[in-house]
């Protein structure tokens, strides 16, 4: 039937005479159905014995139905059958909410990770939690972030309820869970699925305007909100709840569905694979190995199943995001995992002497240390971090069992990434090289033929610019934000960190403000634009922020200045304003602290975009100044080693920068200016002025002059509109190695072995 039929089937009436929202529950519903067709199942002989199962509790999957009927190859059917019956599906896509259910980069690899292991036709589906709430919606309000809850769980959903339910025993009570999935539609291929487990007791009306909630009733609140605020106790267990929430209900599926394929169990591992995504579900491990106790299986050899099956993936080496919960905590949650882990302990003990990986120590149970003596692999997710585990975080457990230590270069999905969100530019690929390149994305090379073709490079620089007055449309449309698409934009978009540095970029702002006001105008207008949430209980992360703010209110309304420099922060930066930035980019700000950011993958949607990245030699910029050469990045900075070596000498002082260079002293010395003043609030400016002069963890003013230069250097290399498309050319030629096509086939082949 053709598409057209097939809607109005649904809507039984003609889309011309149809609501965009009914519009859009129809093709919901459509897309339902197709995904449904896809499923394989392993009674028809088509699923592999062996399945994947990628648990994590995050999965920042976005809006689903562009993605969904472009991998149905269906999108640009629709489209036209929309536009002819006066409807427009960009229109209807506004209706979808996006379901916010991650933080950042880690659930938004899990993502693409899952389009990828269906797109390759991958027995593999995705498990964790469905939060109602997920993360929190970012408003401003005098220059300051607020947080308010961001429910997206609508009557018509992608969300399918099964029948699966299972009790899960928390100490003192029982509560029972209710799995829900949504299709993972492999790009012409077969559909998986992400299982995301709720409670059934959950109690939405205990939330109100705020994402401050009772945090008590477990029983009603369990799956509420993604990561609660975890700055006071009764948070930080609700997690502990959550996570083993999400493995326990996660055990069992994965026995079950061994179970149901013929599996005695004693070979689990040959039906089984589990990835856990960072600490967050690694509870699975004694859970599993306590499931396999009650079917009969003794101890010792449980483990040795379990170690078989499950393998981590390590996505930080920041200290403090290394999870070790209080034995108090999992006595209380689930007291039937402490004995289990404390045997898993003594085993450590009983042959190992290095104290510092033993999993218990000072009462705390080390999550890492449990996955990594009891699972079978440890990946990093770019070079430059596995090499930092192996030699520096983790290297006395890399001189225990160096054979498990691995690479794994995060990538992202292509269909996301430039098919849905750039269609234009992916067009012209096509265009120039066929369409390999969407299955086989190291086709994209052929890109290199083009680099002196001046036509083309004159195509790819209209393309940029048309992006990037969508942009600045949509944001005077959606926030009031007024910006020219003739000025050069210069994104910085992720989650607010420290050692992400957007202070730095700040600092450098202010720096611009004087140079500007001093006469030294660029030729080209710059436009900074900001987009980042930070955590609600991380003060200075929300100073920075006010800072930004502040600054943009400064700038942008000081005449002499405003001309040549603007300055703006985006309101609640998400998957889909993502889409719509990173497209419209010339230059890519990765600008972390050296040895401090595992991997990034904006930096990789950003390449595949043609914009040129400005950073350090961090995570995977390392892999993509490789990959395009000198002259098509900009890289400034201290070197990771120089970073480690000061950390470890202590020795780093910022003020005497700050009295040294008079460049940086200005810079600082106007976060409490009476201009930022003005427009912000003294307890905050202060403090961030206080944490940078006092200490600057992240080490902005040893990288700050360095900075400034590099990033003259790409402003003014940008004049030469030849030569900028050229490099833009050769990122994204370049960009094949960071498909999360690659990525998954490698875990496949060194992992998981489906
Ligand atoms: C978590 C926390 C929690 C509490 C305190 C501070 C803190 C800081 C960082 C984190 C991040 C946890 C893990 C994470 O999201 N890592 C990101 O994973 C991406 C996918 O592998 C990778 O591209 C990013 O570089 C990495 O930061």
């Amino acid at each position: 039937m053709a598409v057209m039929q097939e809607i109005e089937t649904k809507l039984n009436k003609g889309i011309s005479v149809s609501s965009n929202e009914e519009i859009y529950i129809a093709l919901l519903n459509l897309v339902k159905e197709k995904a449904q067709a896809k499923t394989v199942s392993y009674e028809g002989g088509q699923e592999g014995k062996k399945k994947l199962y990628y648990i994590s509790a995050e999965f920042l999957i976005g809006k689903l139905l562009s993605n969904n009927l472009i991998n149905l190859g269906i999108y640009d059917e629709v489209k036209k059958t929309l536009q002819e019956n006066g409807k427009s599906l960009a229109e209807i896509e506004e209706i979808e909410l996006e379901p916010s259910l991650g933080n950042g980069g880690l659930g938004r690899l899990a993502a693409c990770f899952i389009d990828s292991i269906a797109t390759l036709g991958l027995n593999g589906d995705g498990v964790g939690l469905n939060y109602h709430f997920g993360l929190f919606k970012q408003v401003f309000e005098n220059n300051l972030q607020l947080e308010t809850p961001n429910p997206w769980i609508t009557p018509e959903s992608w969300l399918t309820k099964t029948e699966k339910v299972y009790p899960v025993d928390f100490g003192g009570f029982t509560a029972w869970s209710v799995m829900y999935d949504i299709d993972v539609i492999g790009y012409n291929n077969r559909t998986t699925k992400l299982h995301l487990f709720d409670i059934q007791t959950i109690d939405e009306t205990i939330v109100g305007d705020t994402i401050n909630f009772d945090k008590d009733e477990i029983k009603n609140n369990l799956t509420l909100f993604l990561y609660p605020d975890d700055s006071d106790e009764k948070g930080r267990l609700l997690r502990v709840y959550q996570q083993y929430f999400m493995v326990s209900n996660a055990a069992r599926l994965v026995i079950e569905e061994a179970k149901a394929k013929g599996s005695n169990l004693h070979d689990l591992a040959d039906y089984a694979a589990v990835q856990i995504n960072d600490t967050h579900p690694s509870m699975v491990i004694p859970e599993l190995i306590r499931l396999l106790q009650v079917e009969g299986i003794l101890m010792d050899e449980a483990i040795e199943i379990v170690s078989k099956v499950c393998a981590y993936t390590n996505h930080t080496i920041l200290a403090e995001a290394l999870e070790k919960w209080p034995i108090d905590y999992i006595n209380k949650v689930a007291p039937q995992l402490m004995p289990i882990i404390r045997e898993l302990d003594n085993k450590v003990r009983a042959t190992v002497s290095d104290e510092s990986t033993y999993i218990i120590q000072n009462n705390l149970v080390h999550m890492a240390h449990m996955d990594i003596h009891y699972g079978h692999s440890v990946n990093g997710v770019a070079y430059l971090h596995t090499e930092i585990l192996k030699n520096s975080e983790l290297n006395n457990f890399y001189r225990l069992y160096p054979e498990k230590f691995n690479n794994k270069t995060n990538g992202i999905t292509f269909r996301r990434w430039l098919m849905a969100c750039n269609p234009e530019l992916s067009d012209l690929i096509t265009e120039l090289i066929g369409d390999g390149w969407k299955t086989d994305a190291d086709e994209l090379e052929k890109l290199g033929a083009y680099v002196n073709n001046e036509k083309i490079l004159t195509r790819l620089n209209a393309i940029k610019h048309e992006k990037k007055v969508e942009l600045a449309d949509y944001l005077k449309k959606t926030q009031g934000l007024e910006m020219s698409a003739d000025s050069i934009f210069d994104i910085q978009v992720k989650r607010l960190h420290e050692y992400k540095r957007q202070q730095l970029n700040v600092l450098y702002a202010i720096h611009k403000y004087f140079e500007i006001k001093a006469g030294k105008k660029p030729t080209t207008p710059i436009t900074l634009i900001f987009g980042a949430k930070a955590a609600p209980a991380y003060i200075i992360a929300k100073d920075i922020i006010h800072a930004i703010l502040c600054l943009q209110q400064v700038i942008n309304n000081d005449p002499e200045v405003s001309p040549y420099l603007k300055v703006f922060m985006v309101e609640n930066y998400n998957v889909t304003l993502g889409e719509k930035m990173y497209p419209a980019a010339n230059i890519s700000e990765q600008i972390s602290l050296a040895s401090k950011e595992a991997s990034g993958t904006g930096n990789m949607k950003f390449m595949l975009n043609g914009a040129v990245t400005l950073g350090t030699s961090d995570g995977a910029n390392v892999e993509i100044a490789e990959l395009v050469g000198a002259d098509n990045i900009y890289v400034f900075g201290e070197d990771s080693q120089t970073v480690i070596d000061r950390y470890e000498r202590g020795d780093y002082c910022s003020r005497d920068y700050y009295e040294k260079d008079e460049y940086i002293k200005r810079a600082v010395d106007f976060i409490v200016s009476d201009e930022m003043l003005n427009a912000g609030s003294r307890e905050n400016l202060e403090r961030l002025y206080n944490e940078l002069l006092s200490k600057d963890w992240f080490m902005t003013f040893p990288d700050f002059k360095d900075y400034v230069a590099t990033k003259e250097k790409a402003y003014s290399d940008y004049e030469n509109k030849k030569e900028w498309a050229e490099k833009m050319l050769v990122n994204i030629s370049k960009a094949g190695f960071f498909s999360s096509d690659r990525t998954i086939r490698q875990y496949n082949e060194d992992i998981w072995k489906l």
